[in-house]
């Protein structure tokens, strides 16, 4: 035994490691995630995120985020290993300063309807339940109306690919030289251009991977949503289940990160389920309970409006719906779809 532990110390002066010592933890049986379930609950989370508006103006911070850290990750920016999320206050009359990065952005709306971001010289109202991208490297701003006008503190789920591109070591980064981009197209514009089930006969796919609709409003998200809940069937797994599409591709909004929006009808039972996707809920409308479990340990996350939480993967999820319940989620599935390594099971009990 001696011989090899002084063997092991020998070869690490050489950065080398003997595989033989860590094989099974490198090709586990199946997923052994680090990573936690934790739940988030807004109205505990919301006044220190107001505390966050009066210590420190969005010019400042450049982004005033509370980061949802995963318990198994603290300091590391992270919900999952892949993916981050925080969630970004701005106040009344403020801008929060064009940048652009080569991570990829996702806002969902949580709170209020006084806000705008702009993309690409493009602006966009922000309303509660709205799913706007960010594409990768494109200028991007955000502001909100003087409460004069009626600006309110406005709050937006933030979901972007950080931990992939660190783990790529792909990220780039620069400022606009000034707070707010140049407006270069109406308000509208792109969801007329692509979001009517038409495309423009000359679509150049300027935005390559990303979809170039840049808000999906709610509106038309739950309408959809209650009309196929009317219609039926609802899935046992997971109701009434959409993802978001690239109207020019059929393929993900997005090339990092699925993005998806349920309605569970009230009374809903769910039958388990597990994937490799981990993933970030963000609650909308209605009371319910997710009830995580993995091997002998369970979490009961009861829910309702604006809450968030994350499922690891390979953790096995079921949910129950008191209300009509509304959940957007995302995830980084595209990305495991593209590798050919997305696993997921619908179990019975
Ligand atoms: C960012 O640019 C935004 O534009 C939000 O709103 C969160 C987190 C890390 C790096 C860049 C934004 C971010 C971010």
């Amino acid at each position: 035994m001696n011989d090899r532990l002084n063997y092991y110390q020998d070869i690490a002066t050489l950065q080398l490691a003997p595989l033989w010592e860590s094989l099974h933890t490198l090709v586990p049986k199946e997923p052994a995630p680090a990573v936690q379930p934790h739940f988030w609950h807004y109205d505990t989370l919301r006044p220190h995120l107001m505390r966050a508006g009066s210590l420190i103006t969005a010019a400042e911070a450049v982004r005033r985020v509370l980061v949802l850290e995963n318990p198994a990750l603290t300091g590391k920016a992270s919900i999952t290993q892949s993916l981050y999320a925080g969630l970004q206050l701005i106040m009344p009359g403020e801008i929060a300063p064009s940048h652009r990065h080569t991570q990829s952005a996702l806002r969902f709306i949580v709170e209020g309807s006084t806000a705008w971001t702009a993309v690409n010289g493009e602006r966009t109202q922000m309303h509660p339940g709205d799913f706007i991208i960010t594409p990768s490297w494109t200028f991007h701003d955000h502001g909100n109306r003087i409460e004069a006008e009626g600006g309110v503190p406005v709050v937006w789920l933030d979901g972007l690919d950080i931990p992939m591109l660190r783990f790529f070591d792909a990220g780039f980064a620069e400022n606009y030289p000034e707070a707010e981009q140049p407006l270069t197209r109406a308000e509208g514009d792109s969801f007329a251009r692509y979001g009517a089930n038409m495309l423009p006969l000359e679509y150049d796919a300027s935005y390559r991977s990303t979809s170039p609709i840049f808000n999906y409003p709610y509106a038309r998200t739950r309408e959809a949503l209650e009309t196929l809940r009317r219609n039926g069937p609802v899935d046992d797994w997971h109701g009434v289940k959409m993802r978001y599409v690239n109207p020019a591709t059929g393929g993900w909004a997005m090339p990092t990160i699925g993005t998806f929006m349920q309605l569970l009808p009230a009374g809903f039972k769910g039958k388990p389920y597990r994937n490799t996707d981990g993933t970030v809920v963000s609650v909308v409308e209605g009371r319910g309970t997710a009830i995580v479990t993995r091997g002998d340990r369970t979490w009961r996350f009861p829910f309702g409006p604006r809450d968030h939480f994350v499922l690891p993967s390979w953790h096995t999820v079921r949910f129950e719906a008191e209300d009509d319940v509304v959940l957007f989620s995302f995830s980084d599935r595209p990305v495991q779809q593209a590798l050919g390594i997305h696993r997921e099971q619908r179990l019975e009990a």
